[in-house]
């Protein structure tokens, strides 16, 4: 067989595969699978250095599917260039507990580089990972020797046409990532129909406007041309590459290049029918040995070689850079340990606004921790994200950790997760708390993809004040909270601040917001070890318990005040400091039990944001449940009730 020969029986094979799996799970996506197949052969067996035996080699090329439904494709791929993907694996797509599930899941399948399935993020997921390549290479003497990759990704009709992949793509330009190589399956359909329907801006002139190189092969099966845009996009020097592929949706289908053949299974008889155009001849699931070996002639072995190389380089680089080395793996393994050797001191003149003990703790973090970066998206100087003298991070000084993001928020978000993913890198973000709403489904993300991702969330409720109601969060943190393995911190005062930084960056799995306020806030009995348990009492009751005050963040003053004055009038009442509920409710029992101290009917929770999801520990609860008002602090402040003579109210009333 001749290598032409040999080229064609594999692309026939990959799309022969996709289909038989897609068949056999009666459900999945042959589309843009099979058009882009070929993309994906020349990828594997030309370029992508990969080692199937350690997926996740540190200086492996990365691969995102942006266009997750695809996932068929890449598990075929994975199972064919010899990845722990067998064809039972296959066999059982999309069903219960399977190793290949309906998109591609980041821990769950050796070989995937990104969870992926929402449009438009795998896009901001390689741009993150190509500024952590850029990055890490930068922050070491030889850097080049650690980190040296290529980020590729596919994405089709449906990325481009979300607004996150232009916030990544511009910021992709700007960051001039020439090691990024985003391929476009153009086949002008998506789910509903032909794209025209939807979409008519010239891609080409979008992406050369945003300062990418912009490269394009006119028929999706041309091996050599796809090779030599890939050889081209690799030479790039200074700006990122897309590689507009022109496919057709559903190759060989009877349904080719119509919408009906992007996601229902061909069926048996089609299936059969596209098998026979490609002129393949094998049983179902059967994948000829030929094919196996091309790939481990091509793929398995240069990877394994770039793999060995890549070891011995690095061990003598380790011998003769002993502190870099130590630094190199902390950053690899995320290890902050060293770091947090004693805890801080706090005087009652220290009193700060939260966002300014952020700040504080960051700048103290970012000297001490040498593989944190991060940033805001533009509001460096109200989140306090700003570090002082501290490097930008530019084209021109890669090793600057300091990212201005631009006013960005769900690209910045979705690429603080590929820096995360890509590693070697500790990251943070932050923006105002009402904004979180714009970057949710990144943050979801995060969770799901189990990264232990930062937001800096300031400017936490209606003591925004003047900015009104466009600016002050009410039912934002109930969405957060809700998120499934999100850990939402709201520190009362700069003790507990520098608590919930370095909860945050201990995390290996679960990312953390900190929710920090525009306003000052006094330093209170806080306990510093005690806010890794969720809540604790902050100021015990005097003699016995009439009842529990639980609050967060700036209310927590305000409920130490008011439980004076309800003493005073004969109430004897405790306040429980809660600045995580995901943490609290990882506590056990007796713990919760201890903390609350009285039944939930006697519990009273303050916060000034939505009482959405307070009722669960707390029979009464303050809060605010409509949008909030332009005007001073102060005044909206009293204007929502939120002064202590209303929660001596409150609690007055709750108790009779
Ligand atoms: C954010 C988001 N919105 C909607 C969907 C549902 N969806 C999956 S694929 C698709 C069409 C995508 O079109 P295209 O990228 O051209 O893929 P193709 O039809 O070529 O497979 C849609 C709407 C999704 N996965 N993510």
């Amino acid at each position: 067989m001749n290598e032409k020969e040999l080229q064609q029986l594999s692309i026939s094979a990959i799309r022969a595969t996709v289909i038989d799996t897609i068949n056999k799970a009666k459900s999945g996506h042959p589309g843009m699978a099979l058009g882009s197949a070929p993309i994906m052969y020349t990828l594997f067996t030309r370029h992508l250095i990969a080692d199937p035996k350690d997926p996740l080699w540190f200086n492996r090329d990365r691969f995102v599917l942006s266009a997750g439904h695809a996932s068929s494709l890449l598990y075929v791929m994975l199972h064919i260039a010899g990845y722990k993907v067998s064809i039972d694996d296959l066999k059982a797509f999309r069903q219960l507990g399977s190793l290949t599930p309906g998109h591609p899941e980041f821990r769950h399948t050796a070989g995937v580089d990104a969870t992926s399935g929402p449009l438009g993020q795998g896009i901001a997921q390689a741009v993150g990972m190509a500024m952590a390549e850029r990055a890490v290479k930068a922050q070491y003497p030889q850097g080049k020797l650690l980190c040296n990759h290529y980020t590729y990704a596919l994405c089709g009709d449906g990325c481009l046409q979300e607004g996150i992949s232009q916030e990544a793509i511009s910021l992709a330009g700007h960051q001039k990532l020439s090691k990024l190589i985003l391929f476009y399956d153009a086949n002008n359909i998506t789910l509903d129909g032909k794209l025209d329907l939807s979409f008519s801006e010239n891609v080409k002139l979008r992406f050369k406007a945003s300062e990418w190189n912009v490269l394009e092969v006119n028929d999706g099966n041309d091996v050599e041309a796809i090779d030599e845009a890939i050889n081209k996009a690799k030479s790039s020097k200074s700006k990122p590459t897309l590689i507009i592929v022109h496919t057709v949706i559903g190759y060989g289908s009877a349904k080719q290049g119509t919408n009906k053949v992007h996601g229902s299974p061909l069926g048996d008889e089609d299936g059969a029918n596209a098998k026979a155009f490609y002129g393949y001849k094998f049983g179902q699931f059967e994948v000829p040995e030929e094919v196996y070996n091309h790939f481990k002639n091509t793929f398995i072995k240069r990877g394994e070689e770039a793999h060995k190389a890549y070891d011995k380089e690095v061990n003598a680089w380790k011998e003769s850079h002993t502190g870099a080395a130590k630094r190199f793996e902390r950053a690899l393994a995320g290890d902050v340990s060293a770091y947090f050797t004693k805890e801080p001191k706090f005087a009652e003149d220290d009193a700060l606004a939260s966002r300014n003990a952020s700040g504080k703790c960051l700048n103290e973090l970012y000297n001490k921790i040498p593989f944190l970066m991060g940033g805001s998206a533009d509001v460096a100087g109200s989140v306090m994200t700003k570090i002082d003298g501290g490097i930008n991070f530019e084209p021109k000084t890669a090793k600057g950790r300091n990212i201005n993001w631009g006013i960005r928020e769900f690209a910045m978000a979705s690429a603080q997760n590929g820096m995360l993913l890509h590693g070697g890198v500790k990251t943070y973000v932050g923006c105002f708390l009402v904004f979180a709403d714009y970057m949710k489904a990144a943050i979801r993300m995060a969770a799901l993809s189990r990264l232990p991702a930062i937001y800096l969330f300031s400017h936490d409720s209606i003591a925004v004040g003047e900015d009104g109601p466009t600016h002050q969060p009410i039912e934002t943190l109930a969405m957060l909270r809700s998120i499934p393995n999100f850990n939402v911190i709201r520190p009362c005062d700069s003790r507990e601040t520098y608590a919930a930084w370095k909860r945050a960056l201990e995390s290996k799995e679960t990312p953390t917001a900190l929710i920090l306020s525009r306003q000052n806030l006094p330093i209170l009995g806080s306990k510093y070890k005690e806010v890794s348990k969720g809540a604790y009492i902050i100021s015990k009751e005097e003699d016995h318990l009439d009842a529990t005050l639980i609050a967060t963040g700036s209310e927590v003053g305000l409920a130490v005040e008011a439980q004076k004055e309800l003493l005073a009038k004969g109430i004897d009442v405790r306040v429980v400091s809660m600045p995580s509920w995901y943490d609290f409710d990882n506590q056990s029992e007796e713990y919760k039990q201890e903390v609350m101290g009285i039944c939930r009917c006697k519990r009273f929770a303050i916060e000034m944001l939505s009482t959405f999801g307070w009722h669960k520990y707390a029979a009464h609860v303050m809060g605010i449940d409509t949008f909030g008002t332009s005007a001073p602090a102060k005044a909206a402040i009293a204007s929502f009730h939120f002064l202590k003579e209303d929660v001596v109210k409150f609690v007055e009333e709750g108790l009779k």
